[in-house]
């Protein structure tokens, strides 16, 4: 009897799932690979439905002979493993993010003598809807505050775009692209106090204020299922920040980020060339106590962001903090650093990572940018922030659109600077 392979995410079971198998079951035993969720986040949303509950629902279904977990995208691990005669797909895999998987597919079969049987694929316009009413549910703030602390189980680090409105959120939400053959998209936000004050003119030194950081992320919500991490600067005063926690908690907010400094804070990037202030362990400690006190669901998270490399008081400050914030119940920790060089952060993680093997660590290489997202998570970080790119590649294409125009007195001469008019039109969907 021949073999037979058709992998699916399953998490809307619809009629074209039941045809596909009972077509690819006349064709012998049938092994259907069921990605896992991480996948299915790789390259369309979360699952609103589990791993384990939807291999329970394809097994019984009739014609399916057995189950494989499928853990990327790629079939190449299973095909090697597993040598079916025939892999089945619906032909829709032939444009868009899975053309790619679709190319290696063909290459893995040609190695063994393998075939690859399409079907036509039917578009369903309730399929469409029922997608719209699945990113509904995502955005909804018990689904997606604690995703964050799911995705940190499924992956061992995670890519994080800062976004400052809602059209920067769907660039975050929506961007795909492939890498060494693999799809990839951002796991989630960061709602920058650098970037939010800038879009608003003004100067990162906590002057936006809690509501209109609030109505920021609001925008972003509202057309986003991604989880959010909010850069809360400070925190404010130890008697404001159990109120922050509650509201971000209550919005569907993953975590906040703050920062052990006090009195004037300025941007860390500054470092020490102005003035600014640390709290002492003990304070910090306080406010980070406070802080999960109020707290009360177990989704939300509290890093600690430590700021003794930024501001040149060592490395065993760094990491005596570190010790004394989780002591104090944060549940991760932020590392800052302004070196051109990762050096000094590597050594913060080989160095925490011996003594706490679960707490997640989050990094912003930002100055020391030629190190990868992959290395940094082979090291020990869990999180990786790219703090500010939307923005600062948005102001100079800006900004020269604008002398352009005011240059030749017209705006002709910007055309090819600009999205056309039907594309913007049609950018944000109805
Ligand atoms: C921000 O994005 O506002 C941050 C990170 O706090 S940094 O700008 O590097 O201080
Ligand atoms: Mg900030």
């Amino acid at each position: 009897m021949k073999t037979v392979y058709l992998c699916m995410s399953a998490d809307v079971i619809h009629n074209g799932h039941i045809k596909i198998i009972s077509r690819a079951a006349e064709l012998g035993e049938l092994t259907v690979g069921v990605l896992t969720d991480e996948a299915v986040a790789t390259y369309k949303r979360y699952p609103l439905i589990p791993f384990e509950e939807r291999c329970e629902i394809i097994r019984s279904i009739k014609g399916v002979a057995n189950i494989v977990k499928q853990s990327t995208l790629s079939y190449n691990e299973n095909l090697q493993k597993l040598k079916p005669d025939y892999v089945v797909h619906g032909d829709n895999w032939r444009t868009g993010v899975q053309s790619t998987v679709r190319e290696q597919v063909i290459e893995a079969l040609k190695a063994y003598g393998g075939e690859l049987v399409e079907f036509p694929y039917t578009a369903q316009a309730d399929i469409a809807d029922f997608e719209k009413d699945a990113r509904k549910i995502l955005a909804m703030p018990e689904r997606r505050r604690p995703r964050l602390r799911e995705l940190l189980k499924l992956k061992p680090v995670l890519s994080i775009l800062e976004a400052h409105n809602g059209l920067t959120g769907l660039i975050v939400e929506n961007t795909t692209a492939e890498r060494e053959g693999h799809v990839v998209q951002f796991d989630g936000m960061w709602v920058s106090s650098l970037c939010d004050s800038t879009a608003k003119g003004k100067p990162d030194i906590e002057l936006v204020d809690i509501t209109s950081r609030v109505n920021t992320i609001e925008q972003i919500m509202e057309v986003t299922t991604k989880p959010i991490i909010l850069d809360g600067d400070t925190g404010g005063m130890l008697e404001h920040f159990p109120y922050l926690v509650k509201t971000l908690e209550r919005i569907g907010v993953s975590t906040v980020i703050i920062e052990d400094k006090e009195g004037f804070k300025q941007n860390s990037l500054f470092g020490t060339s102005v003035k600014q202030t640390q709290a002492s362990i003990e304070t910090f400690s306080k406010k980070i106590m406070a802080g999960k006190a109020a707290q009360t669901t177990p989704d939300f998270m509290i890093f600690a962001r430590i700021e003794s490399l930024v501001l040149e008081q060592g490395m065993e400050d760094a990491l005596a903090r570190a010790r004394a914030f989780v002591k104090a119940g944060a549940d991760g920790i932020l590392i800052h650093s302004k070196s051109k060089t990762p050096d000094e952060v590597f050594e913060f993680l080989e160095r925490f990572r011996a003594e706490f093997k679960e707490v997640p660590i989050a990094v912003v290489p930002t100055t020391y940018n030629t190190v990868t997202e992959e290395e940094l998570g082979r090291r020990g970080a869990n999180i990786v922030i790219h703090a500010n790119h939307l923005i600062r590649s948005a102001f100079p294409a800006m900004e020269k659109t604008a002398k352009t125009i005011l240059e030749n007195g017209r705006s002709r001469d910007v055309n090819d600077l600009c999205m056309s008019i039907k594309d913007i039109l049609t950018l944000v969907k109805l």
